[in-house]
Order: structure tokens, then C-alpha cells, then sequence
């Protein structure tokens, strides 16, 4: 019974996403004296196991802004993982050193929008490329679109985040309160023509923005993770300008704070922080 409960913890489908971010206690940390450099080789072995783990990213920030002065992004497959990393990473620093500030549980998931192979088959392959079904051109143009979803949703599911400086985390929800703006009480096909607005915006800011949208209903507060790298501040600014214009953004969401960190290497956060 016992050891079972200490069996891995995976979901159907996707990774488990921690966001965390923490204030640097300096009075805790002074009153580590000679340990300090116990705890600085603690934190740094810690960030290398944790990252030598399977399928396993953690992504460290220094944040801008005394919000928060250092965060972390993990994406792991097993939750026993993902709580084991995140109270090792948490209390690296020694006792009171690092106080959180804002964290988030999520995990990555597919979209329920995605464009149907029964649609691409009707509407393009038959109605635009005007291909019969059965013959070679057509098996090898739905071979092609086969391949390209499966890409496309292992990417979602199964990301790999690039080592781009800019991070940008924020909690968002869709309405549900407000009287005709209840985005769980339109129909489907309608959701899905708003999503396929939001897309069209969003493919537009292609190899300047990775976007990495994490599911949290049932796990956190608010519905979803808004991650966002980007290697120049100004497309984070002027994605989600953007996107305020979008009918899902301005008609449906509702966001919680803003988070931006710089993405840097574990030394170089200790250094900044003074640690
Ligand atoms: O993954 C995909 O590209 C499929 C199309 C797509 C979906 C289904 C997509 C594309 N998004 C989807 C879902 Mn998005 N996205 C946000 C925000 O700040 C704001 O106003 C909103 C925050 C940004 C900036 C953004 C960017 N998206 C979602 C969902 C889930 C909704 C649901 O299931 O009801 C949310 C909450 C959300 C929010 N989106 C894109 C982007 C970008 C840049 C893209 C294009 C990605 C690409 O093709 O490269």
C-alpha cells in the first residue's frame, strides 16, 4: 500500500508545468555565514541532477522588477518528480532564504480547435486542391497533413523551450460571469471560429515569439499558463498588444499578473541576487 503510493504519477498525456518564483531573503542568507557555500554548491547540483532527469526542463529566471528576484519553470513527466524537484529547488538556499512570491501547477496540453481531418479532407484536399480520394495525390497529400498535425501536437504536448533570454509568465482565464460573455456557454463551432481568429494573430509572430499555453482548471487557480520567450522584450509587448485587439482577448479574457524574467545560467543568477 505505502510503496505504492509512492509509485510515478504521470498523466494520460503531456508534462506537468511548475511555475515558481521566489524573493531572495538577504537577512537568511547573511545569517548562513560559513554554510553559504555549502548551500551556493547545494543549488547548483540540485539545477544539474534536476536537469539531467528524463524528459525533463527547467528553465531559471532572474526577474525584473521586485516582484519576485529569481524564478523557475520546470516541465517534468512524473508529478512525484515535479513536487520532489520543486521543495529541492525551494529550499536550497537554506531555511527562509527563498520566500515565495507567485507559483503556478499546470500541464501542457493539445487544443480541442485544431482543424479536423475530416474538414481538411472536405474543405482542402476536395474542395480546394480538388483531389479525388484513392488516387496517389491524394494519399500523399493526406500522408502530409497527418504528419504535420502529429508534429504539430507533440510540439504542443511535448515542447522543447529554447534558451531565448526573454520569459514572459501570466495566469489568464476566459469569462464566465459576465451577461453575454460566457465563453463556456457558446457552442462549439463558434469557439472554435473565435480560436481560429486568435491563431491567425498568433502565427503571425512565427520565430519571434514561442508561445506555451499550459491547461490548469481543477489544478490552480485561473484556466491556463500564458508562457512567452522571446529574444527582444518589444514582441513580448507587441504579441499581447496585439492580441488585446483579438475578439477571444478582448471579448473573453481576463488576466492575472505579469511576470518577465531573464532566462540565465544557475551562476549567474546566484551572482545577481548576491547569494
Ligand atoms: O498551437 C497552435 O498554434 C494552435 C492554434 C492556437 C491555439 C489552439 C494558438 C496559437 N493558441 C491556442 C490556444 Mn494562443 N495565445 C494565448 C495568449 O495575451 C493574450 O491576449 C492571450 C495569451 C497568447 C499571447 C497566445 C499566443 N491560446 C490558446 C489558449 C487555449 C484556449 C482554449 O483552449 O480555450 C489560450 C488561453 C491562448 C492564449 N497563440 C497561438 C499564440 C501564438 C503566438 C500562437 C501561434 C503559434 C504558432 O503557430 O506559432
Amino acid at each position: 500500500m505505502s510503496d505504492s503510493l509512492l509509485a510515478p504519477v504521470r498523466p494520460a498525456e503531456g508534462w506537468h508545468v511548475v511555475h515558481a518564483y521566489y524573493r531572495f531573503d538577504h537577512a537568511s542568507w547573511n545569517k548562513l555565514g560559513a554554510q553559504q557555500g555549502w548551500h551556493r554548491d547545494e543549488f547548483m547540483q540540485a539545477v544539474e541532477e534536476i536537469r539531467a532527469a528524463p524528459d525533463t526542463q527547467l528553465l531559471l529566471f532572474s526577474v525584473l522588477t521586485p516582484k519576485a528576484d529569481l524564478g523557475f519553470m520546470l516541465l517534468t513527466p512524473d508529478l512525484q518528480d515535479a513536487d520532489r524537484f520543486t521543495k529541492r529547488l525551494g529550499r536550497a538556499l537554506g531555511p527562509g532564504v527563498l520566500v515565495p512570491t507567485a507559483h503556478f501547477l499546470s500541464l501542457t496540453e493539445g487544443s480541442e480547435y485544431m482543424l479536423g481531418e475530416g474538414e481538411y479532407i472536405a474543405e482542402t484536399l476536395k474542395g480546394e486542391k480538388k483531389l479525388t480520394e484513392g488516387t496517389p495525390e491524394f494519399d500523399a497529400a493526406l500522408a502530409e497533413y497527418r504528419d504535420h498535425m502529429a508534429k504539430y501536437r507533440r510540439r504542443r504536448v511535448y515542447p522543447e523551450l529554447p534558451p531565448w533570454p526573454v520569459v514572459c509568465f501570466y495566469p489568464m482565464a476566459k469569462r464566465r460571469g459576465a451577461p453575454g460573455q460566457n465563453w463556456y456557454a457558446l457552442p462549439f463551432e463558434e469557439r472554435k471560429r473565435l480560436m481560429s481568429g486568435h491563431a491567425r494573430v498568433g502565427r503571425r509572430w512565427t520565430g519571434k515569439i514561442l508561445q506555451l499555453i499550459t491547461g490548469s482548471t481543477g489544478l490552480d487557480e485561473w484556466e491556463w499558463g500564458v508562457t512567452l520567450l522571446a529574444k527582444d522584450p518589444a514582441d513580448v509587448k507587441g504579441i499581447v498588444y496585439e492580441m488585446r485587439f483579438d475578439e477571444v482577448s478582448a471579448q473573453y479574457a481576463e488576466f492575472g499578473d505579469f511576470l518577465i524574467g531573464l532566462q540565465l545560467p544557475p551562476a549567474e543568477i546566484l551572482a545577481r541576487v548576491g547569494a
